[in-house]
């Protein structure tokens, strides 16, 4: 991201978490209410730990806003963890904060396939892997989402884009469905306990996360987020490094555990003929229609060549199981260094629902940062002005396109 800069910090079982956010404009209104509900939606689902009762999360602004409006410098945000109050002698940053006898009790020392703690470990050459996981946790994520509830707002001032996300699979169930469509992400039900994009198959899914909890297993999916009026020309053909989609890849990936992503129905494509993979163009019939063209599928998921094409924007990511199994994987003891299971910590089942809006605050980020590089601008009512002119040229192409 150029001319959005999000940087987080903190660890799970520390303090809290703090979100920096670099480049809105000066003049967007703080809707607290859109930051409340992301928040909550976060730690939200069906097969969350026990972790999700004791944190109830809040962001405090410490930065960047002044009576409830942008300045346009650098946001601060402060999501207070209230596990630490349990925590303070394992994870305080004090040198004398912590109980050595605690800390020996709560070291990991059995590293969990799937997870950081392994690789991270090597990387940082640290004996306590606890030193490696506090940060790798899902919690980080929470700093996230309410970065990107600011991305939304922003959004939702450009032309009322919008995002939701759902659970397109789980496990096995739902495997072979399409992705969703805009509509069908307004029917369902967000606030459901998985919610899943289609209800008939969410008291399966209920029944398969019961069972893989009971079993000490975990379990992953789909989930499919999709941006509602992106206006056409966010990103670009011309450089590898400015290409939409791998902009979005990126991004989503991040979303811990997260292990593929896919714009549009790609994977679908990428087994048939391209006569049945594109989206043919049409010409748009009404009069006050975005652009003189419409298309008939939006298979591509709203971006072509690298650039949105006017048509939703569709981001499918796959998760895998969490790697923490309370039944343990075959692993080594870093004492012993002989086979001993992985380590369990508490953990969830499925993080799946959580990871839909996690994944919405990254989609956000990448579609305002793109925005903002495309129009510039430093104040709302400055890229309010450049997006308005953006459309009417777009409007009125081709008959008044460059041709020289
Ligand atoms: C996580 C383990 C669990 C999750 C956590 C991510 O936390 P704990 O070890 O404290 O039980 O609940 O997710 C969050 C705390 C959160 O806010 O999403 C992990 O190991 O990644």
């Amino acid at each position: 991201m150029r001319r959005l800069r999000l940087t987080t910090g903190g660890e799970s079982h520390g303090p809290g978490h703090t979100a920096t956010l670099l480049g809105l404009p000066a003049g967007l209104a703080v809707d607290a209410a859109l930051l409340a509900r992301d928040l909550a939606r976060r730690q939200h689902g069906f097969g969350r730990g026990r972790r999700m009762q004791i944190e109830t999360d809040a962001a405090e602004i410490r930065g960047g806003v002044r009576g409830g409006v942008t300045l346009g410098s650098p946001l601060v945000l402060w999501i207070a963890n209230r596990d630490y109050a349990n925590w303070e002698k394992v994870m305080g940053p004090g040198g004398g904060d912590l109980d050595p006898r605690l800390v020996e009790l709560r070291r990991l020392k059995a590293p969990r396939p799937g997870h950081a703690d392994l690789a991270g470990g090597l990387k940082y050459l640290r004996r306590d892997l606890r030193d490696v996981l506090e940060r790798a946790s899902a919690r980080e994520t929470a700093a996230r989402v309410a970065a990107g509830a600011f991305a939304k707002m922003l959004l939702a001032e450009l032309g009322g884009i919008e995002l939701r996300s759902g659970v397109r699979s789980l496990g096995p169930i739902g495997a072979d469905a399409p992705p969703p469509t805009w509509d069908d992400l307004l029917r369902m039900d967000d606030g459901s306990p998985l919610r899943a994009v289609d209800p008939a198959l969410e008291p399966e899914m209920v029944r398969l996360v019961e069972r893989a909890g009971d079993d000490g297993d975990t379990l992953g999916g789909a989930v499919t987020v999709i941006a509602h009026r992106v206006p056409a020309g966010l990103g670009s053909h011309t450089h590898w490094d400015e290409k939409l989609d791998g902009l979005l890849a990126q991004a989503v990936m991040s979303v811990p555990a997260v292990k593929a992503v896919e714009i549009g129905a790609a994977l679908a494509a990428s087994r048939g003929f391209g006569s049945a993979a594109h989206d043919p163009i049409l010409p748009a019939t009404a009069e006050d229609a975005a652009s003189r063209f419409t298309r008939a599928s939006n298979r591509a998921g709203g971006v072509e060549g690298g650039i949105t094409n006017g048509e939703d924007v569709v981001v499918t990511a796959y998760k895998k199981p969490i790697a923490t199994l309370r039944k343990g994987l075959p692993s080594v003891d870093l004492d012993t260094l002989t086979p001993h299971a992985s380590q369990y910590e508490r953990s969830d089942v499925t993080a799946l629902p959580a990871a839909g809006v996690i994944a919405e605050a990254m989609v956000a980020l990448v579609l305002a940062d793109a925005l903002l590089e495309k129009l510039g601008g430093d104040s709302l009512p400055e890229l309010k002005a450049h997006f308005a002119a953006t459309l009417a040229q777009q409007r009125a192409w081709p008959a008044e396109a460059h041709q020289g």
